[in-house]
Parts: structure tokens; C-alpha cells; sequence
């Protein structure tokens, strides 16, 4: 674990699996139709309930770089916000990757939450590069932070799987 104060803001760095952490929304990497059917998804669906599907499916669809929220079942985490990275290949993915993530702390913000957990949104089935995914999830963080001095959010936490992952994001922070 580690972590950094901006503005009396935290941004941590952590290992783990992100369905058992205790703050008020964890992310998930989802796709645009929002069947939670594998990766990161599957696991916040299995322990919060099926719940998470039905909410979604009455969302019904979140266009890449934008995120959505549902309640949070059964997970100590009230609420899920769904997000979309982009799949690799696509095109213009870092826009599309740091559209993600502002979305995801707007939305935050807008619902008045205090912390948040994050995946390496798109580095799983959606094969985007987990270097790049860190600087562009730290980057737009921090400069969330400066740039929205009274948000509600006061711990931003990234919740890495695997060793690598893991690395990358502690050397950008
Ligand atoms: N806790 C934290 N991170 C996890 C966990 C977990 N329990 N499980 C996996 N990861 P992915 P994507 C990491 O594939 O690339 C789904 O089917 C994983 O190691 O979940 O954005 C969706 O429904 C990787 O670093 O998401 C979409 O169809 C990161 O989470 C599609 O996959 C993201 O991997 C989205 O693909």
C-alpha cells in the first residue's frame, strides 16, 4: 500500500481484490451493454447479487468513457459506478481511458461520495497496456484533485490484482 495527500486528498495504491474493499462506491470495468459476464464484473456481480445486473439492465447501456451507478447489493460497498474503458484497437484509446475515469470521479462527486475504489479499468479482456492505464488513471486524478479543491471525494483508491499492475501504479504515484 501506499499513498499521497493533494489538497488534504488521498490517492492510494493497493493490492487486493476490489470486491471486498469497504468505501462507499468500488468501480467496474464493464461494457457498454453492461452484461457483467467476466473479468471484474463477474466477480462484483457473484458477491453483490444479482441486484447489479437487474439495476443495469434497467440502465441499459453506458457509451465507452462514460459511467453510470447502481446500488451496491451485498458488497460492504453501497454503490457500483460501471464505467467503460476502451478495447484495444479501437481507436484514440488513452481519450477514451481518461474520459473514463473523469467520468467515474465526476460522477462520484456529483452523488456526494467520500471514497472510491478502482480497477485498471480495460488492462483484462480489453488488452490495453497496464503502464499506460496507471499514468493515465494517476494523471487525471491528481489533476482532479487540483482542479476540484471542495469535492465531496476525499480518498481515491486504486485496487490492483496482480504483482505487475501493482508496480506500475505505485512507481506513477
Ligand atoms: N479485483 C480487482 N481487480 C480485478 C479483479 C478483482 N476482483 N478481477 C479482475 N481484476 P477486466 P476490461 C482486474 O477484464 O479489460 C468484462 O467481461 C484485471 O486483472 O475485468 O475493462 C466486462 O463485462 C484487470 O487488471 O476489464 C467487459 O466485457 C482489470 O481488473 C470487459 O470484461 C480489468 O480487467 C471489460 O474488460
Amino acid at each position: 500500500m501506499k499513498e499521497i495527500q493533494i489538497n488534504n486528498k488521498t490517492i492510494r495504491v493497493t493490492k487486493g481484490d476490489i470486491t471486498d474493499r469497504d468505501v462507499d462506491a468500488i468501480v467496474n470495468a464493464a461494457n457498454s451493454y453492461l452484461q457483467h459476464g467476466g473479468g471484474v464484473a463477474l466477480a462484483i456481480v457473484k458477491k453483490g447479487g444479482d441486484i447489479i445486473q437487474q439495476e443495469s439492465d434497467k440502465i441499459g447501456f453506458c457509451p465507452v468513457g462514460s459511467a453510470v451507478i447502481t446500488s451496491g447489493g451485498k458488497l460492504k460497498a453501497r454503490f457500483v459506478i460501471h464505467t467503460v474503458g476502451p478495447k484495444m484497437g479501437e481507436g484514440d484509446e488513452e481519450n477514451k481511458l481518461a474520459s473514463a475515469i473523469k467520468s467515474v470521479l465526476t460522477l462520484a462527486h456529483s452523488k456526494g461520495l467520500n471514497s472510491i475504489s478502482v480497477p485498471a479499468i480495460s488492462t483484462g479482456i480489453y488488452g490495453f497496456p497496464k503502464d499506460r492505464c496507471a499514468r493515465i488513471l494517476i494523471r487525471e486524478t491528481k489533476q482532479f484533485f487540483n482542479e476540484n479543491p471542495n469535492t465531496t471525494l476525499k480518498l481515491v483508491e486504486f485496487c490492483l490484482f496482480d504483482d505487475e499492475t501493482y508496480r506500475y501504479f505505485e512507481k506513477d504515484l
